[in-house]
């Protein structure tokens, strides 16, 4: 079938600023007329002669109104020149599938994928009255930088016209299979494949999976899986219960929906509640005997939590403890690692690892686009965030199955002698053995969501103001006698990517107290409405007599001083935060 390059005439919408993980609105924002259009023909133009003749990627989560902008993207690319789209079955794709799939899979000629649209708000909720997203990310399988994301929002505040191919008809894209059209710049095709081919062999590759399908088969140990409704499930299904062997009664909310059930698909301890419950960890005592291992992803399966049986793992823990092991459990970094990296505010525990290990370590802005740079130079293997992100340089984005998978091979590692019948080694034992070897990061984070902007802003200048008299801070902290360190430093986090040279200021508002601790203010790059405001709250022991206490007691307070500090009640009359990590 033929079609010709229409033009559509348009005007600019304000706002279409790409944040810390792409554009991220309401869905109502996006189906106003000509809003997703506008936004994609920015990124074509901004991408310039890539364009023609390029293969580019189309699929997410499969939130709400996906498959609206799947059939609306495949038309505009088709005017624009692009010579083939890739859409995983049902307009699926987790979002480290998709990075995969940009890296490793060839067309019939060998070649690769420029880029791809992932259709995902990720974490945020999904349905017509929630959030949409559409993130670009390029060749490298990772989100698009600064540099290009600044030049798409530039490009929105003049646009004047979009190319769309009216004649071609929406794709069905439930079946695998390659639809074919003509266009003015010759053959232009659409093919459909199975969502998870690609990341699986990747994983293949990755992991030992006949050691981990030794662990799974083995009845003492038990697994809960929570893919909270999103596009986690398919592959929870397919490497797990498939290829692993995984009792299927392990997978919970596996089957993606477009609104994830009416949940915020967050894996953290306040909306994974179902796993929470399961794992011990409610508020009332579980139906049965909690599993040894728990885990669960986000809607576009990037992030992941880890759990065992009565037990949370921080993630900031969860990065040093994979790097802590990769080399013995995880064949892929059998010849080491080339480096370790975590964001600003994610805890020091990996540092420690680093540093005893000898290992390259960096500090990073929030936002995985950062690790990118460092991992195509050779200079990273594995790297996490404090925001439940944990991954690694077999692809560029972070990987919530990978993370599990991960933990799976440290469990069958340590437990590799263990005897049928016997007592495994648990990931609580995990963790503590590692506190006993490198010391414990006490570590929490509070949200405040969908605060007014302007009190947000009012807040960040009112700490800015402060890091001009950290003796009053000092005075204020003896005052209140709460037995802490005094602050020695005040700060605005600033980076210089190693590899290119750019610099990122403003990225985030710090308190560095002499003995390590930290507390750290910023604002979130990824809400869709208000802002939010984030506290990160970290503090270092290695007394092996405090190392056990719970951490809410231990952090007790440095909380309170960030709140007296920051005068968090009087600027945003939130007198608690709206969820705490
Ligand atoms: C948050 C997290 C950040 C993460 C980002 C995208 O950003 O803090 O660590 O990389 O979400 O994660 P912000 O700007 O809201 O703090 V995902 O899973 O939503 O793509
Ligand atoms: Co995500």
């Amino acid at each position: 079938m033929g079609f010709v390059r229409a033009v559509q005439k348009t005007t600019p919408f304000d706002g279409q600023k790409p944040g810390t993980s792409g554009l991220r609105k309401k869905v109502t924002v996006f189906k106003q007329l000509h809003y997703v259009e506008n936004f994609v023909q920015a990124t074509f133009n901004a991408l310039s002669e890539k364009v023609q003749g390029s293969i580019i990627v189309v699929s997410g989560d499969g939130r709400y109104f996906s498959k609206d902008t799947i059939q609306i993207i495949i038309k505009m690319a088709a005017a624009n020149g692009v010579k083939q789209i890739w859409v995983g079955q049902n307009g699926l794709l987790s979002t480290p599938a998709v990075s995969a799939v940009i890296r490793n899979r060839v067309g019939p000629h060998g070649e690769k994928a420029t880029g791809a649209f992932i259709l995902t708000a990720s974490h945020n909720p999904g349905g017509p009255h929630e959030d949409f997203g559409i993130k670009y990310n390029t060749e490298n399988g990772g989100p698009a930088l600064e540099s290009l994301t600044d030049k798409i929002y530039s490009i929105t505040k003049t646009i004047k016209e979009y190319y769309i191919a009216e004649e071609i008809p929406d794709v069905d894209i439930s079946k695998c299979g390659t639809s074919s059209f003509t266009g003015p710049s010759g053959p232009f095709s659409v093919v459909v494949f199975d969502a998870t081919e690609d990341y699986v062999k990747l994983m293949k590759h990755i992991f030992d999976f006949v050691a981990i399908k030794n662990l799974l088969l083995r009845p003492e140990f038990t697994f809960c899986f929570d893919a909270l409704h999103g596009v986690a499930g398919i592959y929870a299904q397919k490497i797990f219960v498939e290829e692993l062997s995984a009792n299927p009664g392990f997978l919970l909310n596996c089957v993606p929906k477009e609104d994830f059930g009416g949940g915020h698909p967050d894996p953290n301890l306040t909306y994974a509640k179902e796993l929470v419950q399961r794992m011990g960890l409610g508020k009332t005592a579980p139906a049965a005997e909690p599993p040894e291992f728990g885990a669960a992803a986000d809607g576009d399966a990037d992030r992941n939590m880890v759990l065992g049986k009565r037990f949370f793992v921080t993630p900031s823990d969860s990065v040093a403890i994979i790097a802590a092991n990769a080399v013995g459990a995880i064949p892929y970094f059998k010849a080491g690692l080339k480096g370790v990296a975590r964001s600003m505010p994610t805890s020091a525990a990996l540092d420690v690892v680093a540093k005893a290990l000898n290992l390259k370590f960096f500090e990073v802005p929030t936002g995985w686009k950062f690790f990118g740079n460092l991992m195509d130079a050779g200079m990273c293997s594995v790297c996490g965030e404090e925001s439940f992100g944990t991954g690694s340089d077999h692809i560029r984005e972070k990987d919530g199955i990978w993370a599990v998978l991960a933990w799976l091979s440290i469990l069958a590692h340590k437990n590799r002698g263990v005897p049928a019948g016997g007592k495994l080694m648990t990931v609580e034992d995990i963790v503590r053995q590692h506190w006993a070897t490198y010391g414990r990061h006490f570590y929490t984070r509070y949200d405040y969501e969908n605060v007014d902007a302007g009190a947000a802003k009012d807040l960040m200048a009112h700490l800015v103001g402060l890091q001009s008299s950290i003796p009053d801070i000092n005075k204020m902290i003896k005052e209140i006698n709460l037995n802490v360190a005094c602050v020695a430093k005040g700060d605005e986090f600033e980076y210089k990517d190693p590899v290119d040279g750019s610099v990122s200021k403003h990225q985030g508002i710090r308190f560095l107290f002499e003995d390590g601790s930290r507390l750290v203010f910023r604002l979130s790059g990824t809400g869709s409405e208000g802002a939010t405001i984030r506290l990160y709250i970290e503090q270092y022991q290695s007394d092996p007599s405090k190392i056990g206490i719970e951490s809410r007691v231990a952090l007790a307070p440095l909380v309170e001083i960030a709140l007296k500090l920051s005068k968090m009640e009087a600027f945003t009359g939130r007198s608690s935060p709206t969820v705490i990590t």
